[in-house]
């Protein structure tokens, strides 16, 4: 790998750099934190893209900067104080890109949003802000002009998810089969439901619209008040169903246990969460929603960790190639706390289908 300072310098707006140490968090792309010598200059965020799960570099980075200009341009007009502390800005490197390859691996910069920080878990107070804000962040992007392209094709295509268990199953690259046969049946059970959304695309009664794609707490900046400053971590902003926001938040914030929690009894659908955030969403969001988008957010709620059951559960017959792993057979308790909290959210459907209704 080559020299930071030398990837850094291609980016001239940066100045004198005094630090560079790596940020742990995310195991996508390796992110480091640049601290510039002139303390009243902004510091900045160094990234590697990760090109094995992002192949289209030029495509993300087109993506990212037309979402960030149309946010920015958005806030401007609304008169919004504090703009570099409310969208995401990324630098251009000296030929105007906003990426700089070294022949070998992309990389980009972004202001270090000062005086921010990122929660790690909800309260009923905080996943109401957070529901208003990915609502707002989709309503911004509403009227988008440009097409933006799918950074990771098929991303939540439930359909397409199937079709690489199917395919994981029929090779049983790890010889894992006989072991998770049960579970195999009983996700292939619910599979035609669960790909209702693909259907309805493709009737016409379903559109696309900009998601975020990859949306939890820990993917939005706060104050020091509580406030929230911005939405972050935009790589997988995409065309998809507006629910995969709703949906895939709710399949970390809801969920009472840890994503590869060991005691299914642990896993449970918190309704306490759900309210707040979809009160928030539904109030941001509903100039734009669709009666039938509203109608299907419960289905969203157990559609993401259907999916991501099902994502984890070809990773493990696959012999763990795509997530990575702490102990031998997490990928496992992945999967069977994922389909736990399916089954949760399965069951609340009805109660948040009622509790939704009293909102409209
Ligand atoms: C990956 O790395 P992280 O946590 O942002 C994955 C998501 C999954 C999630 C499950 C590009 O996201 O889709 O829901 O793991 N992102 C990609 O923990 O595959
Ligand atoms: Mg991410």
């Amino acid at each position: 790998m080559k020299d930071l300072k030398e990837i850094i310098g291609q980016f001239p707006e940066v100045g004198e750099v005094q630090e560079t140490r790596a940020l742990t968090s995310g195991w996508i792309n390796q992110t480091y934190l640049v601290k510039t010598a002139d303390p009243t200059a902004y510091d900045y965020v160094l990234q590697r893209v990760n090109h094995q799960i992002f192949t289209d570099v030029e495509l993300l980075q087109h993506n990212i900067e037309v979402v960030t200009n149309h946010i920015r341009h958005k806030l401007e007009e609304a008169h919004t104080e504090d703009l570099d502390r409310k969208v995401l800005r990324f630098l251009p490197a000296k030929d105007g890109k906003t990426y700089y390859f070294d022949g070998e691996s992309y990389w980009r910069v972004s202001v270090f949003i000062p005086r921010s920080q990122t929660l790690e878990a909800v309260t009923p107070e905080s996943s109401y802000l957070v529901g208003l804000k990915f609502g707002e962040f989709q309503a911004m992007l509403a009227d988008v002009p440009q097409q933006l392209g799918e950074t990771i094709p098929d991303f939540h295509n439930m359909e397409f998810r199937m079709k690489q268990l199917r395919e994981a199953v029929a090779a049983n690259a790890s010889g894992r089969l006989a072991e998770v046969q049960d579970i195999v049946d009983a996700i292939e059970a619910d599979a035609e439901e669960m790909c209702c959304a693909e259907q309805l695309y493709r009737e016409g009664k379903l559109p696309k619209r900009i998601c975020h794609c990859d949306t939890k707490v820990s993917n939005m900046l706060f104050d020091d008040k509580g406030e929230v400053l911005c939405v972050i971590d935009l790589d997988t902003t995409m065309p998809s169903f507006v629910f995969s926001d709703f949906g895939d938040f709710l399949r970390s914030a809801a969920n009472t246990g840890k994503e590869d929690e060991q005691d299914l009894n642990n896993v449970r659908f918190n309704m306490d969460v759900f309210r707040p955030f979809a009160k928030g969403y539904i109030q941001s969001a509903r100039s734009f929603l669709t009666p039938k988008e509203i109608e299907l957010l419960p289905y969203a709620a157990t559609l993401f960790p259907y999916m991501q059951a099902v994502r984890f559960l070809a990773d493990y017959i696959n012999g763990d190639t795509y997530y990575r792993t702490t102990y031998e057979g997490q990928n496992l308790v992945r999967t069977k706390a994922q389909y736990k909290l399916y089954k949760e959210a399965k069951a609340a459907v009805p109660e948040m289908k009622a509790y939704i209704e009293s909102l409209l």
